[in-house]
């Protein structure tokens, strides 16, 4: 098939903003932004966009797909394994022309596992069709994309698809269906309002601090507009009612023109009156609110009598054996259809129906002039969606920058106003590298042999638009990475490069189409930029330009596994393949592990098994062993809701501590650990990038301008602030629920005492920013004769939880008897508390997993030398001690914050999947098998309305993941589908060192010899045997037992 569609022509006609190849004659045609729309189809898994991409392209695509293949071929899915599983699997754009306009179209994969190539797509267009399954409704994928569209900005408008499943499927009657569709649209509505919501509070918030400090500016009020009205309304045009399958599709516009004059009515009129509860009153011939109609009762909205209704006639007549074809005839007469009656006497009822539909309503002119008419062009699409692709960025003016920033600012008006001029700054953004074997490529190209580097037969081309100015084929550009700041002179070295563009293209799927030069507001294949960027970069003609702001994923690979060779002697091959493949998948992540081990992540299962057959077939083209998945674990202690404040009792000044001397006896260190409330724990762990970037000093307006570029949606306010009251929420909750009513002055004490923790901050570990906190010790208490090192609370500091002044106050009281040299030696001592704290907290003591959520306290008392050794041993033992010391006070820190996790109640933590399954009602039984097997804990199961479908709603650990979409469709007949987010982390409750000791105990598990371990001592053994750690297991406790227990079997 390959073949066929490379070899189709290429006469998509006339191509307003290109300038050919061949033809250099054109090259001053004049081009019309405003006749350019570039959208994308975004949609759950299955929801039929390659199916509805198919029929817009047969019709508007330039002949490269016969309409009769419209439906059956899904063109988009080129690749041999997405035509195998029946999905898309990445994205892609094809350039249509309907009627004067050019439309670039990407079409988008749905599954979880390749949700990023809907943000590649999503940051290129303007405008998204978001297509839904009438039976199936929203599905979690649904939500994504809406927040996708959101994020970047776009325009978007809904088609409903499928809805033939509710006339042949469901059998529902014309009211039920408009029911169904009017709940599922407002369901669609109440998304985005959602996201509407988010932002208008947070710009609500971020005025009212602004009146608060008694200077509100006039232009804070202007971003509070609530929209209260919906987003998608039929009514307004940007609804569709569609048929993928059978090519076919409306809008109320379509009907109200028909009607117009029929009713004697004007078409506006009738077009609001199509959608919502208006009613027709035959006799008086008026359109009607609910109360003006006689007969209440049985009285149908007008969309179900004058649309949905015609429509289940044709439908049933057609379809059902009894159908009454005079019925047909009348339909096709009143709505003036001229059809061929040669198709009408066709055999095949489907044919017919066909035939009828698709010129009855026509899908590919329904949708096209929905994207036409409701969606922007580029010049007025770049004018709102600059703030996020650029971003304002407050700098302090100097005179050295001051030049920089005054082009700086040139690019950014220009790609605001989509400047297509040839002397306007050329910007373009690629939003992903992709592979394509070299064979693809045009001809005389290959000819040419200006082919880039490697043998594996492939070449990388850039998926691009271009936001500014003209880019053309043999131009040079500047590479910017998404870290290049024009301010800084070291910057040009690191993240910026030069690059010649060696062909443009215009894409058809997968076929090339070389264009000599493109216009701001077209989208490209670029050739020649391979050897320049990994994933995603910003052109620019200008070095003094902001890149564009990064794209947003919605999940990060999680799925890792460790690649081989077979043959060991093909090491060379694999990595070459493996670095093939990273900058072939914009989501694939490539590491060596620690062990030297290569490592694959994906994000989920059906990635990784592309991954892996294109590693072998494309890529590195030898055998491969895969591991099984590398799970990661965390490791925490006991502590639930129920003793929140005994454990923190425990921590300020109980004597429970674990006390380690280091080898010289110079240091003694105790430890002391508490959980942190898993509210905050969860806290920090999200915000582990943000929190970097202020523990690494980074100021408040770069702080704010980075956590817009990261995308989120609150944008107003001050990221620092944010954070801390984020913090202080956390425990608060933690509060309210785990402690009654009853005890109001202790949660007063819990809160106080926590107000103090927090000014206590050291690090947060592993790795500066993860979920544990180290706090500095308290002052009270001492060693005879000793010092304590203090530390410095830096990261309450960086975030603000001490007041000036108050952290410093501790320097000043010292034991009596500490010379200056001691303190001194405190202090330099620091780093080695910290680093044994961060090195304790990256590996725990149960399997060399991160520590989570836990909270230590050190204190390390360091003693004076032995006086009693003369003075010239002295210096010589302490220039020799000195660097050993500080790594034994280090390992002495270690040791001691592992051994205090051992001794309070150690327990593994998983991470779960969020899972959401559909299951018709007869497999339900054969689903809850599966996900007991599992270990799922089920959340929330529910009859869909109207359809034969359970949705349940689940949590599956990631350990048990594997495999379980294969065992789900063997055991249900492929009947129920699932698809896995990665949701949270969460501690066993299972003691993994438990032993049963009470009678009730043995009576119930066994005495600890004849029971198999529990789950989590098995996943411990696991970790620790793949990792190469000592493995504790008793092979045979009770000989004769067992002998027992065998026989009775
Ligand atoms: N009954 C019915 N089936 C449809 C319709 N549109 C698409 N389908 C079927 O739904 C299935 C999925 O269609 P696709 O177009 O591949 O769906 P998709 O949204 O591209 O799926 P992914 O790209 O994998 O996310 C196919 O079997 C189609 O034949 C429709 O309007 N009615
Ligand atoms: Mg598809």
């Amino acid at each position: 098939m390959a073949e066929k569609i490379s070899e189709a022509s290429f006469n998509a006609t006339e191509k307003q903003s290109f300038v050919e190849s061949d033809d250099s004659s054109n090259s001053d045609k004049k081009s019309d932004p405003n006749l350019v729309r570039n959208i994308c189809i975004l949609a759950h898994v299955d929801h039929g966009k390659t199916t509805l991409a198919d029929h817009l392209i047969a019709s508007y695509g330039g002949g490269v797909l016969h309409p009769k293949q419209a439906g059956k071929l899904r063109f988009m899915d080129y690749l041999d394994e997405e035509q195998r599983r029946a999905i898309t699997m990445k994205s892609s754009s094809i350039a249509l022309q309907f009627k004067s306009y050019f439309i670039n179209l990407i079409d988008s994969p749905g599954h979880m596992d390749f949700c990023s190539e809907v943000s590649t797509a999503a940051r290129l267009s303007d405008g998204a069709l978001v297509l839904v399954d009438a039976v199936e409704g929203v599905h979690i994928q649904t939500h994504a994309v809406l927040r996708q569209a959101w994020i970047e900005k776009l325009t978007p408008c809904l088609v409903l698809n499928k809805v033939d499943r509710l006339i042949c499927e469901l059998r529902l009657s014309p009211m039920e269906a408009y029911n169904r569709l009017l709940r599922i649209i407002h369901e669609v509505n109440g998304i985005v309002s959602a996201f509407q919501s988010e932002k208008y509070l947070s710009d609500v918030d971020s005025m009212l601090s602004v009146v608060a400090s008694g200077d509100a500016g006039e232009e804070n009020y202007e971003f509070i507009d609530n929209e209260e009205e919906d987003t998608f309304q039929p009514q307004k045009g940007n609804v569709i009612f569609a048929c993928a399958l059978d090519g076919w599709g409306f809008g109320v516009y379509d009907f109200a023109e028909f009607y117009a004059s029929k009713l004697g009515a004007s078409s506006a009129a009738l077009q609001k009156a199509l959608w919502g509860p208006h009613y027709f009153n035959a006799k008086t011939k008026m359109i009607v609110g609910k109360k003006g109609i006689s007969s209440a009762a049985k009285a149908r909205p007008m969309f179900v009598q004058f649309i949905l209704e015609p429509l289940w006639q044709v439908y049933r007549s057609t379809l059902e054996s009894d159908g009454d074809r005079g019925v047909l005839e009348k339909v096709i007469k009143s709505f003036n259809l001229s059809i061929p009656s040669r198709e009408l006497q066709n055999k095949d009822p489907k044919a017919v129906l066909q035939a009828v539909m698709s010129r009855w309503l026509p899908l590919s002119d329904t949708i096209l002039s929905m994207v036409v008419k409701c969606m922007p062009d580029p010049v007025a699409a770049q004018s709102f969606r600059i703030s996020r692709l650029l971003p304002k960025r407050d700098t302090f003016e100097n005179a050295d920058s001051s030049d920089v920033l005054t082009e700086a600012e040139l690019v950014r008006k220009s790609v605001e106003a989509c400047d297509s001029s040839p002397t306007a700054p050329c910007v373009a953004f690629v939003s992903k590298m992709f592979a394509v074997p070299i064979k693809m490529l045009p001809r005389g190209e290959i000819l040419n042999n200006s082919v880039d580097e490697n043998d594996s037969g492939e070449c990388f081309l850039a998926f691009a638009r271009i936001f500014s100015g003209v880019l053309f084929a043999g131009q040079r550009v500047f590479v910017l990475s998404a870290l290049y700041d024009p301010l800084k002179e070291e910057s040009k070295q690191k993240h910026v490069q030069e690059a010649d563009l060696q062909s443009l293209y215009l894409m058809m799927g997968q076929g090339l189409k070389p264009v000599a030069s493109a216009k701001a507001g077209n989208i490209v294949a670029i050739r020649g930029l391979s050897q320049h960027i990994l994933k995603s970069a910003t052109l620019s003609s200008t070095i003094h330009s902001w890149p564009f702001s990064s794209m947003v994923f919605q999940v990060a690979p999680t799925l890792k596994v460790a690649i081989e060779p077979s043959d060991p002697a093909d090491m060379g091959a694999l990595m070459k393949g493996l670095r093939l493949l990273n900058r072939a998948d914009p989501f694939v992540e490539v590491t060596v592990s620690a062990r030297g081990e290569h490592v694959l992540a994906a994000a989920g299962e059906v990635h990784l098994e592309r991954c892996v057959k294109d590693l072998k077939e494309r890529f590195a083209k030898v055998s491969l062993e895969v591991s099984p998945p590398l799970v990661s674990y965390k490791e925490t202690i006991e502590g639930e809701m129920t003793n929140t404040l005994e454990n923190l009792k425990l921590f300020s000044g109980s004597s429970d501590y674990v006390e380690k001397t280091t080898p010289n006896g110079r240091c003694a260190v105790r430890v002391q650990v508490m959980r942190l409330p898993t509210p905050l724990t969860k806290l920090l762990d999200e915000s582990s990038e943000l929190l970097g970037d202020i523990i690494g000093g980074k100021s408040k307006q770069v702080l704010k301008s980075l956590e817009t570029l990261r995308g989120s949606i609150v944008q107003d306010e001050n990221p620092i602030e944010a954070l801390k009251k984020r913090m202080m929420d956390a425990i608060d909750n933690d509060l309210s629920s785990g402690i009654s009513e009853m005890e109001r002055d202790r949660i007063e004490k819990y809160r106080t005492l926590w107000r103090t923790l927090l000014k206590r901050i050291w690090a947060l570990g592993p790795r500066q920013v993860g979920p544990n906190i180290l706090f500095t010790p308290g002052r009270e208490k001492s060693i005879e004769g000793s010092v304590l090192i203090k530390g410095f609370p830096y990261v309450s500091d960086r975030l603000g939880f001490c007041d000036v002044g108050e952290s410093n106050g501790t320097t000043g009281e010292s034991s009596p008897i500490a010379d200056e040299m001691l303190l001194r030696e405190a202090e330099s001592l620091e780093s080695s508390v910290l680093s044994g704290f961060q090195l304790a907290t990256s590996a725990g003591p149960l399997c060399d997993e991160p520590m989570w959520g836990l909270a230590f306290v050190v204190e390390a008392f360091i003693s004076p030398i032995d006086r009693q050794s003369n003075e010239d041993n002295i210096s010589i033992q302490q220039a020799e001690q000195y660097g050993m010391f500080t790594g034994q006070v280090m390992t002495a820190v270690k040791e001691a914050c592992r051994a205090a996790v051992l001794q309070r109640k150690p327990r593994l933590v998983e991470a779960l999947y969020f899972c959401e399954l559909n299951t018709p009602t007869e497999y339900l039984g054969s689903m809850y098998a599966v996900l007991a097997r599992r270990r799922a804990r089920v959340i929330k199961e529910e009859m869909q309305e109207g359809s034969p479908l359970f949705t349940v709603n689940a949590y599956v650990p990631v350990t048990e993941s594997f495999g379980f979409a294969d065992e789900l469709r063997r055991w249900t007949s492929g009947a129920s589908s699932a698809l896995l987010v990665l949701s949270h982390w969460e501690p066993l409750l299972e003691d993994p060192f438990f032993v049963p000791k009470t009678e009730e105990e043995i009576e119930e598990h066994g005495d600890g010899s004849s029971v198999p371990q529990n789950t989590a001592r098995k996943l411990i053994n696991a970790v620790r045997r793949r990792k190469g750690l000592p493995v504790e297991e008793k092979v045979v406790q009770h000989a004769t037992k067992q002998r027992t227990l065998a026989r009775k079997v």
